[in-house]
């Protein structure tokens, strides 16, 4: 099997609603699709998915990383040798996780989609078939987070919502968080995510506070670099401390565990590089004795059926997942759609991600340029 073409499709999906986060209010989210050929015509998808502010990613930048140094080199390379596609790209280009994830992930529904099996067969196997999933509440506004709360529990779609906070004073975060979790009460599970917003002092003021609330976990309370601000934290307090943009190598997630600077990592695929790297995460916060939680950036069909084939292979699962991208989105590219039922999202069954493109949705929704490298 050989990489015959590598090409790359921006592409932005309108949301249902704004959804505010501490660094952007986002009404339509960009998007790379990465399309990967084999010499037969056999396709694999990948995607990386970005949210505005949140990194030093941009979709643009990561097209034409892919287009100009990333793929030229894998053309006529195998794409079952993963650790050779991995290898082979960090030799052109340090960094640049996201790019390098979405031409993992498309290798990897390709060779998955060749072989008849689910892409979580070459990470050893699925342990769960379905995965809670959680909501993001992005309304900014007590009120409308509780009254969307409820109708998503009405509707049987989640049963655990997040709170983001670190858009403000950080007195009305902590009101607001408490407010949906006594609205919500004992049996619905409430996180809370800062997205690295406060010092350690606020920080120390509001845990405290989402302690005593009870919400269940706080999710990056500090800037990505004070490590040793987040072991303090992670000693102080009971409720768990979640590090996510704090870990994005495996050397990161690696230097966390080793001194215990949180209790729990949020493991996203363009995050830490692939679907490979976050199985190595995933691996060392296990061995670690943290517990995860399966991040997203907001993905369309294929990220969120990639993420999940990922997450169905990590038993120590135990914040589940929150992979709710395609609701949040008006539309979609894919003739398949993710699986929502019982404040689950289903595992796609395969093979590969178990997604294909509908291209006319793909050729509405496409940015005017598609580059394109071909043997
Ligand atoms: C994050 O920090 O977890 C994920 C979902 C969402 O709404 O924002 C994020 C990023
Ligand atoms: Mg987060």
């Amino acid at each position: 099997m050989r990489i015959a073409s590598i090409e790359t499709v921006v592409f932005d999906l309108p949301t249902t609603r704004p959804h505010k986060l501490a660094m952007a209010t986002i009404n339509q989210q960009g998007l790379v699709l990465v399309r990967i050929r084999d010499e037969d015509g056999n396709e694999g998808l990948g995607e990386a998915s970005v949210i505005p502010h949140y990194g030093a990613e941009t979709v643009e930048a990561i097209q034409l990383v892919i287009d100009r140094y990333l793929a030229p080199p894998l053309i006529g390379a195998d794409p079952a040798l993963l650790r050779n596609v991995l290898a082979t790209m960090d030799g052109v280009l340090k960094d640049n996780l996201y790019a390098k994830a979405a031409i993992e992930m498309a290798c990897v529904d390709l060779v998955a989609r060749r072989m008849g099996v689910p892409a979580s067969a070459l990470f050893g196997g699925a342990v769960w078939d379905r995965l809670p999933v959680l909501l993001v509440l992005g309304a900014g506004d007590a009120d409308k987070d509780i009254a969307q709360a409820r109708e998503m529990l009405d509707r049987r779609l989640h049963d655990r919502f997040l709170v983001k906070l670190g858009n403000g004073d950080p007195r009305d975060d902590v009101a607001r968080a408490a407010a949906v979790k006594k609205a919500l009460g004992d049996d619905v599970r409430v996180h809370a995510d800062a997205n690295q917003s406060w010092n350690e002092a606020t920080a120390t003021w509001a845990i405290e506070r989402l302690e005593d609330a009870g919400v269940a976990i706080v999710e990056q309370p500090l800037p990505r670099a004070d490590i040793d601000g987040m072991r303090r934290l992670t000693e102080r307090f009971t409720i768990p401390i979640m590090a996510d943009e704090a870990i994005d190598t495996v050397e990161s997630a690696a230097a966390f565990a080793r001194v215990r600077a949180a209790d729990a990592f949020s493991i996203k695929v363009t995050k830490h590089g692939g679907m490979l790297r976050t199985r190595e995460v995933a691996s060392i916060a296990e061995a670690a004795g943290l517990t995860l939680f399966g991040g997203t950036m907001l993905e369309s069909g294929v990220g969120t059926a990639a993420f999940a084939q990922i997450f169905s292979t990590v038993r120590a699962l135990d914040w589940g997942c929150q992979l709710f991208g395609p609701l949040l989105f008006a539309d979609t590219i894919t003739v398949e759609q993710p699986v929502y039922r019982d404040f689950q999202l289903e595992v796609p069954a395969g093979p590969g991600f178990g997604m294909t493109i509908d291209e006319d949705k793909l050729a509405f929704y496409r940015r005017d340029r598609a580059g394109q490298r071909t043997a």
